[in-house]
């Protein structure tokens, strides 16, 4: 009996040394599914091409994927923009995993969202993994480092005052903005399918949460912040952070972050 009706995973990046390939193959056997969505970033054909890292946790990954498809789950798979190569194969079945350049999904609740990996919404189509060490620990830090910067620049008769702590809240504003713009996007763009809908990947940031009447669900990663989205068999949908916690989840409760929309 699988244990939730849907697993949406997006931007795992194997063949890199980010990859958390141990974690989210502790996910996976957690997290039996009906229908297993990859949506985008699953394998880094980018960073490959300047250096392969493949370990035998990414294997396995891979052959988990292939045997839960092979085992007649359905699996999807929706190319990114790093594996944008595997956008020729649209249309076809590997290994009974479909490639497809995006989907409906119809939720247990009748609810239908579009699940597409969102680099389409993206402006820059870059690489903006560093949002995610943003925020006020790391802007406190900046502040006292600007604070030496300064007086050794006052020490070495440096003229002028450049603030490091201004020059990064003008780029955390540039990178909200940017997630908002991408947000906003995406959301006007399953509201002009109908949809009720979105779920993406892209901007490595988990969320689900309403906007404008509508339901935007991002899957995060499994670089920095090992997250997915699960759909419950009610159609209710979870944000799952598989994050530090491990030990003492197996122990109690799974961890997890409840978000219901
Ligand atoms: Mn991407």
């Amino acid at each position: 009996m699988p244990k939730v009706r849907s697993v949406f995973l997006s931007d795992i990046h194997l063949g890199t040394r980010a990859c958390q390939a141990d974690r989210l193959l502790d996910f996976l056997r957690e997290y039996s599914a009906d229908q297993t969505y990859l949506i985008g970033d699953i394998i880094d054909f980018w960073a490959m091409s300047r250096s392969i890292c493949w370990t035998q946790a990414q294997n396995t990954v891979v052959q988990k994927l292939l045997r839960r498809a092979r085992h007649g789950e359905r699996v999807i798979f929706i190319p990114g923009n790093h594996d944008e190569a595997l956008r020729d194969y649209c249309g076809t079945v590997f290994g009974e995993i479909e490639v497809v350049d995006e989907l409906v999904h119809e939720m247990a609740d009748g609810r239908r969202f579009l699940l597409i990996h969102g680099d389409q919404f993206d402006q820059v189509t870059r690489h903006h993994r560093w949002v995610a060490v943003l925020g006020d620990k790391a802007y406190d830090l900046l502040v006292r480092i600007n604070h030496w910067l300064s007086w050794a620049r006052r020490k070495l008769g440096l003229a002028g005052y450049w603030s490091l702590a201004g020059y990064a809240k003008r780029k955390v504003k540039t990178a909200l903005n940017f997630i908002f713009d991408f947000e906003t996007s995406a959301v006007h763009h399953a509201r002009e399918r109908g949809l009720d809908g979105v779920i993406c990947g892209h901007i490595h940031w988990a969320t689900i949460r309403e906007i404008d009447g509508l339901s935007y669900v991002n899957c995060g990663d499994w670089v920095d912040s090992c997250t997915a989205i699960v759909e419950h068999f009610d159609g209710r949908l979870e944000l799952v952070a598989w994050g530090e916690a491990r030990p003492q989840a197996l122990l109690a409760a799974p961890l997890s972050e409840t978000a219901e929309v």
